[in-house]
């Protein structure tokens, strides 16, 4: 069955005359057609209006069954679950430590296989900052985010439009796959001859699904097997310090505890203290503060996009042993 397509009856101006005209290549079927005499065109931005203004009685969707609609996302996110269920970095919380780390990596090693676990469904205002500001203390430059600088920080107008910005490039890189409203419950682990721990991947279900294994037994979980995890998980909200809380939940590590507010202290401390805390599981942002008992931070993110680009560094250093050690 042939994709969604807006079909015209009349001649619409700049696209093939009459026929179906895909709605889907709508934007871009001046490209697509390679139309001579561009300058013709209405101006870019009026194509929409002027394309669809006064001509709604001509307009109609061709009908689709609801199962293609159903078939096509099914198809697609089962075969990525299927794909990924063998990652090189699985990356836990696409907060802006989380996507900062993505975005570095995946653009340094394109070879690699990065799945990103995400617990919340609608990122981006859920996990930037919920004030209008984000003030940032690196100019976010490799994004072409506007800001205004002042000097010794600069100053993103909204969260959301540096989160968004930050995410929608990070979802453009072909080896990066964003597995959203779907919460990391376990860690997987392989004995060492130290009798250390050495993380392998990790254990995921549906968000809902993991809230409430207090009062159901719930369904059998989905795992990851990966040679490298870095933890974005954050210190907030009902999965916070997730990764910090489930090492020391079995002695692996010992939780300092998060302090209260010292913007600067916080700063400094999060961005060295980014590592890998146990093989395997490189930790960053602002869940390091509840491992090492750092200072809360507040509403500033420099310090997520550097501890990112940190957690990626790391990750570049480490990823071949551990993927061998995985062997
Ligand atoms: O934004 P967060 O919470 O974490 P970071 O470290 O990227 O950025 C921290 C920053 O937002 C602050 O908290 C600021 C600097 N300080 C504020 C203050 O109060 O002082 O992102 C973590 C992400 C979230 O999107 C969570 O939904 C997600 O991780 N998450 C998980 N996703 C899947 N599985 C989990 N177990 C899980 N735990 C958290």
């Amino acid at each position: 069955m042939s994709p969604p397509s807006a079909i015209y009856q009349n001649e619409v101006h700049g696209f093939e005359v009459g026929g179906a005209v895909k709605a889907k290549t709508l934007p871009h079927a001046f490209k697509d057609n390679g139309l001579n005499g561009v300058n013709d065109l209405p101006a870019k931005d009026s194509v929409l209006l002027e394309t669809f203004a006064g001509k709604w009685d001509d307009f109609t969707f061709a009908p689709i069954r609801e199962s293609t609609v159903s078939r096509a996302m099914t198809r697609r996110y089962f075969s990525d679950l299927d794909t990924y269920a063998e990652s090189d970095v699985v990356i836990v919380g696409a907060g802006s430590a989380g996507l900062s780390a993505a975005y570095v990596l995946a653009k340094a090693r394109p070879d690699l296989k990065i799945a990103i676990i995400e617990h919340l469904s609608a990122l981006v205002v859920d996990v930037g900052s919920v004030d209008s500001c984000s003030v940032l203390c690196v100019p976010p430059d490799d994004l072409e985010v506007k800001y205004a600088d002042e000097g010794n920080y600069v100053v993103v107008h909204h969260a959301a439009y540096f989160m968004s910005t930050l995410l929608s490039k990070v979802l453009a890189f072909p080896n990066v796959k964003l597995f959203n409203a779907t919460a990391v419950e376990d860690l997987i682990t392989r004995p060492t001859s130290d009798n250390s721990v050495r993380i392998a991947g990790v254990v995921t279900n549906w968000t809902l699904v993991t809230l409430h294994h207090d009062d159901h037994s719930c369904m059998d979980p989905n795992t990851i097997n990966a040679p490298l995890v870095i933890s974005t998980t954050g210190h907030d909200g009902p999965f916070g310090a997730f990764s910090a809380k489930r090492l020391a939940g079995f002695g692996a590590v010992n939780l300092g505890g998060m302090r209260p507010l010292d913007m600067v202290t916080a700063e400094d401390a999060i961005v060295k203290g980014t590592r890998e805390v146990v093989k395997g599981l490189i930790m960053a942002g602002m869940e390091l503060s509840e491992l090492d008992g750092g200072n809360r931070m507040g509403p500033t993110f420099g310090a997520m996009v550097l501890s990112g680009l940190k957690a990626a560094e790391e990750a570049l250093n480490v990823w071949e042993q551990r993927k061998e050690e995985c062997a």
